[in-house]
């Protein structure tokens, strides 16, 4: 469908009061969703956002993306973005149908269609609705998350903002059906465009150029027998992706059992957060051994969470490290190459062992997906990934849940059909890497900042440095060998940045870090993150939490964190 009307659409300038709060964080601007909806909230941070766009691009005309996660707010929020971008001098927006696209699906068409960037409505695994969470990420123009030179200027313009500016009569767009639209924008020489597009269709053409679909619907349904797998979508924005592609395009229907394929605006009342905590329904239907491989992903499709049969929890960490050994399986990575990993910094060391043995780069960056990107524009590095259930490639700027979980298959498919076969085999080339992170979410008050800052006075005296603790669980004993608050210098472009968790390193290789978490959208949530290296075979069927319980409770003692937080247990554990 195209559509040119011939009214001409006035803009008109509403006054506003600037807000001191809108500073992105890790991920964007996350704020209770009526936060965003009152006072002009929502506007006055998208005006920051065009007038930043309009300086640095000298007011050369944008093209931008739209699409959301579908929470609260969502197709409310695309239609102020198409009046506000039709005042704000940008030429042509590509709309996701119903507002709903999924982040890394947002970052392959803003590559593909070669736009100046794109917005992202989403909180990503936070919960949705009218009492919960909204939020707005920035993308840029390589497809990947604003970087803080961008995101500080936009804040530094939300801080000083007097009015905005938007186009009031641009109602009754049709956000269902696909078309062109042209409209006349009074004072704009140029018309402004909308393109209502699939949400789906770019990004699955680009899944079927990385990946050999034949081979994985044979694994899913070809002669070696079914090979029934569970997808659960958390009622986020990947239903429609799960369906397609395991569904359509793979054909695999009766191996691939869905759930949770209908996006709801408020998730169901459920965290989109794809962890053993938030997608145990995902948990329990493994548990009885029906499904060979079990995945999950958020609310936008950027994070996964992997499992095999019977439940076998695949750690985040170690779905990086065992992709990385076995990028050879991906047809994407035998026709580009590899070049080197990378991961943030509180992720386990597990992908460094494997970019020893082949010989690769392995760069450690701080905590968002916003510090992979130089690295992956300038071919330093092929495949990434974080702990907090990110994974991703070079194929788009921003991590992707669908890619991993097609990258798991495409490994099944070549090296083992058994997920835990697999990770054993890991193992034991590689040695184990035990992983945990303890979040203690929402604490009101000053108490993590003090703990904060507390530990950040001790690693400026070097207080503990050559300290050897006995650890109050199990006797063990570990000696400091180093303990700073983890700084990085982008070794494209020189952006320095500081201050983005405090680690501790034992002799043994063995870490310890501390960070706020950047993401939250009430109080202040603490992360601990508990690293450690064994090589003895007899360790590696262990349980995780066992092993690591000296050092997490050496952890808790050297904070002093229940004095601080009030809290003597974790509300969550991964
Ligand atoms: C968390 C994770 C981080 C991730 C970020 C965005 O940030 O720890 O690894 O990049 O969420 O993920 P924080 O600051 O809360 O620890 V997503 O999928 O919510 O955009
Ligand atoms: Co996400």
């Amino acid at each position: 469908m195209s559509n040119s009307e011939q009214v001409k659409h006035t803009i008109e300038t509403r006054p506003t009061k600037p807000f001191t709060d809108q500073k992105p964080g890790t991920s964007g601007l996350r704020k209770p969703t009526k936060t965003f909806i009152e006072n002009q909230y929502f506007e006055n941070f998208i005006q920051a956002y065009f007038d930043d766009l309009n300086e640095t691009n000298k007011d050369k005309q944008a093209t931008l993306v739209v699409g959301g996660d579908g929470r609260h707010f969502v197709r409310e929020g695309t239609r102020i973005i198409i009046q506000m971008a039709a005042a704000n001098n940008v030429k042509k927006l590509f709309v996701a149908r119903d507002g709903l696209m999924s982040t890394p699906s947002v970052s392959c068409v803003i590559r593909k269609r070669n736009t100046d960037g794109g917005i992202v409505l989403t909180a990503s695994h936070n919960p949705g609705g009218i009492d919960n969470d909204f939020g707005v990420k920035f993308n840029i123009s390589n497809g990947g998350p604003a970087p803080e030179a961008v995101t500080n200027s936009v804040y530094d313009k939300t801080r000083q903002l007097t009015n905005i500016r938007l186009c009031p009569t641009l109602v009754n767009i049709d956000l269902l059906t696909l078309g062109k639209h042209t409209y006349e924008i009074e004072g704009r020489s140029t018309p402004f465009e909308i393109e209502i597009i699939d949400s789906v269709d770019d990004y699955v053409q680009l899944m079927k150029s990385i990946f050999d679909f034949d081979k994985i619907h044979n694994l899913l349904v070809g002669d070696k027998g079914k090979f029934p797998i569970m997808i659960n979508a958390l009622s986020g924005v990947m239903g429609p992706y799960v369906l397609r592609i395991f569904h359509e395009e793979l054909k695999a229907k009766d191996a691939v059992t869905v759930k949770n394929c209908k996006n709801l605006e408020d998730f169901g009342g459920h965290h989109p957060d794809p962890n053993l905590t938030y997608a145990h329904e995902l948990v329990e239907d493994m548990k009885h051994g029906d499904f060979e491989f079990g995945a999950a992903f958020d609310g936008d499709g950027d994070r996964n969470m992997i499992l095999g049969k019977s439940g076998f929890f695949v750690t985040p960490c170690d779905s990086l490290a065992v992709l990385a050994a076995n990028l050879d399986c991906i047809p994407y990575f035998k026709k580009h190459g590899v070049h080197g990993y990378a991961r943030s910094m509180p992720t386990s060391g597990a992908v460094d062992r494997v970019a020893a043995k082949n010989q690769k780069s392995l760069y450690e960056v701080p905590t968002g997906w916003k510090f992979f990107g130089n690295l992956m524009d300038s071919k330093l590095i092929s495949i990434c990934g974080e702990e907090s259930f990110g994974t991703g490639s070079d194929h788009i700027r921003e991590k992707d849940g669908m890619w991993a979980v097609l990258s798991w298959l495409s490994v099944l498919a070549n090296v083992d059909r058994s997920v835990e076969k697999i990770l054993h085999a890991h193992w034991t080339t590689f040695g184990r890497n035990f992983f945990t992170r303890y979040d203690y979410e929402e604490i009101d008050g000053p108490g993590p900042f003090a703990m904060l800052k507390r530990l950040e006075g001790m690693c400026m005296a070097n207080e503990l440095l050559n300290k050897t603790f006995v650890t109050p669980y199990g006797n063990k004993e570990y000696t400091v060998t180093l303990m700073d608050d983890f700084h990085y210098t982008d070794p494209v472009d020189g952006s320095y940045t500081e201050k983005q968790g405090i680690r501790i390193v034992f002799t043994d290789g063995s870490r310890l870090v501390f960070r706020l978490s950047g993401t939250g959208a009430r109080g202040a949530t603490v992360r601990l993150y508990a690293d450690s290296y064994e090589n003895d075979p007899s360790t590696y069927t262990k349980d995780a939490q066992e092993m690591l319980r000296p050092l997490v409770s050496l952890a808790l003692e050297i904070a002093q964190l229940k004095d601080f937080t009030g809290r003597d247990k974790p509300t969550v554990i991964t």
